[in-house]
């Protein structure tokens, strides 16, 4: 069912206001649960889960701030700035994610926005990926509207471009670009026929009023993006963020659950910062909704849990993988 269709049971909406929902995310935790499990059960299958493997195309000396990002040229984080991954270098990755069981293989670039000598090499890569048969997603920073068509030529099912957090707490953790030019890439995606994947991150010092706002920012675009990454900030050595405090997991359950009762017919991806999370925190977020992991031992600079760790829970949970 696609992101966008509506259910009798669950209409989707675009209008939802701050104080509903800080008091979603404020509910008691069981009747949270409950209520996105329900949303979840009409229109997914509760025991499956889509997998996404992810590959660092290029690696580390991005001139944007932002102060999660361990990739960033301004933070002392011991990540080395390379090349642009080669197309074989891609697809040798995607064909072994694709033997280990994910559906769609993920492309990440440490860059501001991607130039044009850049872009055909990207393409070639979604084209090869495509022909493998699986579903393809880029991340690469900002993008103009020309360049979201060619990625689609190309076959891009789905372009990741996170809203990160809340309008007001954005300028705390970025400066380099604006809300408004992330805005304006996914805007540009849509346009295009792309699938939006957009998301955001918890831990970074938002209070609970900001992580209402990023999820009011993304239920009320004019689309629901078919996918909601929820990351769990990794604290990383040399980062602004590194000392920050950890949040508890129960707010991590939170986040997902009103992403899942808020954008009923998306996917939600629990992301980055599983590898901190016990088995049963996991399965509380599964159970709060979410649908979709990244899957494979790194995300992009960071640990992931282990693909045998992660089967052995999917087994243990009763759940399988999407196919
Ligand atoms: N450079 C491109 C951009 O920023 O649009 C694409 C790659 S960037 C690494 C993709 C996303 O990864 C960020 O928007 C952020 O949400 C997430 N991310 C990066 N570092 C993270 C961290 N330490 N913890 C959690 N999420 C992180
Ligand atoms: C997203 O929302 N999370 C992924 C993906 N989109 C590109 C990235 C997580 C990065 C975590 C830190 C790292 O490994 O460098
Ligand atoms: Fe660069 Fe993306 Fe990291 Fe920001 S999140 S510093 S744009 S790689």
């Amino acid at each position: 069912m696609s992101a966008n269709s509506s259910c009798r049971t669950t209409p989707l909406r675009h209008d939802w206001s701050p104080p509903e929902v800080q008091s979603l995310l404020q509910r008691p935790l069981l009747d949270l649960i409950f209520h996105a499990h329900t949303t979840h059960r009409q229109h997914f299958d509760s025991g499956v889960v889509q997998l996404s493997t992810l590959m660092n195309i290029k690696s580390g000396g991005c001139p944007e701030d932002c102060a999660y990002c361990p990739q960033s040229a301004r933070y002392d984080t011991g990540v080395e700035a390379g090349p642009l991954a080669s197309v074989e270098e891609a697809l040798v990755a995607a064909r072994a994610a694709r033997a280990a069981g994910a559906t769609r293989f993920c492309m990440g670039a440490a860059w501001r926005a991607p130039r044009e000598r850049d872009l055909g090499q990207v393409e070639a890569m979604v084209a090869g990926v495509k022909g493998l048969g699986m579903e393809t997603c880029v991340t690469l920073g900002m993008l103009k509207p020309e360049q979201a068509r060619r990625l689609k030529a190309a076959g891009l099912d789905y372009y990741n471009h996170n809203l990160d957090t809340s309008p007001e707490f954005y300028g705390s953790i970025i400066t380099t670009r604006c809300y408004q030019d992330r805005l304006d890439t996914l805007q540009h995606v849509r346009e295009a026929g792309i699938k939006v994947c957009c998301g955001g991150i918890i831990g970074m010092g938002e209070t609970p009023r900001d992580r209402a706002g990023l999820l009011i920012a993304l239920a009320n675009l004019p689309r629901h993006p078919e996918s909601v990454p929820i990351n769990l900030l990794v604290r990383v050595d040399g980062t602004p963020l590194a000392n920050n405090g950890s949040v508890d997991g129960f707010e991590l359950v939170r986040t997902v659950a009103a992403a899942r009762i808020m954008m009923p017919a998306s996917y939600v991806r629990l992301s980055a910062g599983r590898a901190s999370l016990d088995d049963g925190m996991q399965a509380l977020c599964f159970m709060a909704g979410a649908n979709s992991i990244f899957y494979g031992e790194e995300l992009l600079t960071t640990a992931n849990p282990a693909i045998e760790a992660d089967r052995a829970l999917l087994a243990r949970l009763g759940m399988h993988a999407a196919r």
